[in-house]
């Protein structure tokens, strides 16, 4: 055992040396055994996302669509043995549902094209669990086709996803024969619908009809998307974007988007300085842990990768229509608060909002969405720090325009893991929202932070929080001041800031 352990040590300090330049700029780093903690929490604030990561991050807020057999059943999770005869939507519009997406401001749409009950969207030539054995259209619709076309027109990025658990294919549980059969209808969907964004795995995964249980080759998988779609992120269970952890909406007070992984002796030799190589040895993880990221967790990884959190929440109860549920969409207000705590907690918010048996979304749900989207919009309309003058440690004094120049950000002195940043209002204003923003592209860094504005005696504390990221957003009660101070008061590494504002819950 002794043994093992210093041939283990031995390799990780080589593979540490050969990997030492990925303290910049690489999207993981392996941790070398002889690393001390503080190198460890330097080396974890200069991994940054893949271009792909920090494009995907950029959209903010996305749309999911749960549309299927299930609509039809009334059910969640579809047993497989339904008759695709039920599949008959009398009024589907794709486009209804894109522009609606496209007016709330999403900007990117996944549908999905199978669900746990195996029933395909799109004519799939392996199964006849599909749209062909349908009455819509006679047989000949494709509702991938359709809404791929309508997110086209209208400017909107493409998910798709895809069960791995498959209730009606007869394969399932004999694994080598279904995972072909699930690697033919990934090349179904990656090859005919052009440019698709986001590929969605989730990890369910039951008992085979043969009572086998299905064990996914999910590294083969992730070779075809790369190769078909190497501009794709993978969410789920992949080492691109992982599940927030919830379903609720609500990401964590603290999201590191750099988080340990274990590695196997032997997954060390698979890793290159390419970007994918991580897909070979990457295994899924348990992401509902409160804590993911914490100084704690890192200094005992084996590796640090870059992986942001998605924050998915259904607008409904169910993920699928439900006309009981007609009386349960999330109200403006609640969806709104959704907004704060996924975007605003370093995450992208995936919002569901699942079409009913005419193919059509429900007038409520339109309503409370683009309601959502007014009251985001007035609120983020005026930033009471436009204008400001600004000065950082008490030095030379710069306008906050000049300070976040469109592609440039604000970075500390190395060495400085604190500062305070000061914003002298051009007028005095009462606020309750602050928006902080990080720039990742060179690392998640800031730890802690507070927030003190001038009552005209003293510095008083108003908000406090530990990550930023990509976007953080605070609510308080009202503030009134002209003066307002962020006190960055730890951070992994020199910190950085890429955009700031103040504003207005309500008029
Ligand atoms: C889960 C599935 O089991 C649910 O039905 C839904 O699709 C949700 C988004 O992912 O894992």
């Amino acid at each position: 055992m002794k043994i093992l352990i210093s041939i283990l040590v031995a390799s990780f300090t080589i593979i540490s040396a050969q990997h030492k330049s990925n303290t910049s700029n690489s999207h993981f780093a392996i941790i070398s055994k002889s690393e001390s903690a503080d190198e460890i929490i330097r080396t974890a604030a200069t991994i940054v996302p893949t271009q792909q990561q920090y494009e995907w991050q950029k959209l903010g807020f996305i749309a999911f669509v749960h549309f299927g057999i299930n609509t039809f059943t009334d059910r969640e999770w579809g047993e497989g043995n339904e008759d695709p005869k039920l599949f008959n939507p009398t009024e589907l519009d794709a486009e209804q549902w894109v522009r609606t997406f496209k007016k709330a401001g999403m900007k990117l749409a996944i549908l999905t094209a199978k669900h746990h009950d195996g029933f395909c969207l799109w004519p799939s030539k392996y199964t006849y669990h599909s749209v062909k054995n349908s009455p819509w259209k006679n047989g000949k619709g494709d509702v991938v086709r359709e809404f791929v076309d309508a997110c086209r027109k209208h400017d909107l990025k493409v998910g798709l996803y895809l069960s791995p658990w498959d209730r009606n294919n007869p394969d399932y549980g004999d694994s080598p024969k279904y995972n072909e059969y699930f690697l033919n209808q990934l090349t179904e969907l990656l090859t005919n619908y052009g440019e698709i964004t986001e590929v969605w795995f989730d990890g369910a995964c039951g008992e085979g009809p043969n009572g086998k249980r299905q064990v996914y080759d999910w590294q083969s998988y992730y070779r075809l998307i790369r190769n078909l779609q190497p501009n794709a992120v993978i969410f789920g269970m992949s080492p691109d974007i992982r599940w927030v952890g919830t379903e609720t909406g609500y990401g964590r007070d603290t999201e590191w988007s750099v988080i340990p992984l274990k590695l196997d002796p032997t997954d060390k030799q698979k890793l290159t300085s390419e970007r994918n190589s991580i897909d070979e040895i990457y295994k899924p993880g348990d992401m509902t842990d409160y804590d993911l990221g914490s100084r704690e967790k890192i200094i005992d990884a084996d590796l640090l990768f870059w992986y942001p959190a998605e924050t998915d929440v259904s607008i409904r109860p169910g993920w699928f229509y439900h006309p009981s549920q007609d009386s349960q969409v999330k109200s403006i207000d609640k969806l709104v608060d959704i907004y704060f705590n996924s975007i605003g907690k370093n995450g992208v918010f995936l919002l569901n909002v699942p079409p009913d048996k005419r193919g059509l979304i429900n007038d409520i749900d339109v309503k409370n969405l683009l309601g959502l989207k007014e009251v985001i919009d007035i609120i983020f309309s005026i930033d009471f720090s436009d204008n400001s003058s600004v000065t950082v440690n008490s030095g030379k004094v710069e306008s906050k325009e000049k300070l976040f120049v469109k592609g440039k950000y604000w970075i500390a002195d190395e060495k400085e893991n604190s500062a305070v940043i000061e914003f002298t209002l051009s007028e005095e204003s009462t606020f309750d929202v602050v928006m902080l923003q990080e720039e990742v592209q060179v690392g998640q860094r800031i730890e802690k932070f507070h927030l003190n504005f001038w009552n005209g005696v003293d510095w008083q504390k108003f908000a406090e929080g530990t990550t930023v990221g990509y976007k953080r957003l605070l609510k308080f009660n009202p503030v009134k001041t002209n003066r307002i101070r962020l006190v960055i008061e730890e951070s992994r590494l020199n910190p950085t800031l890429s955009n700031f504002g103040l504003f207005k819950l309500s008029m």
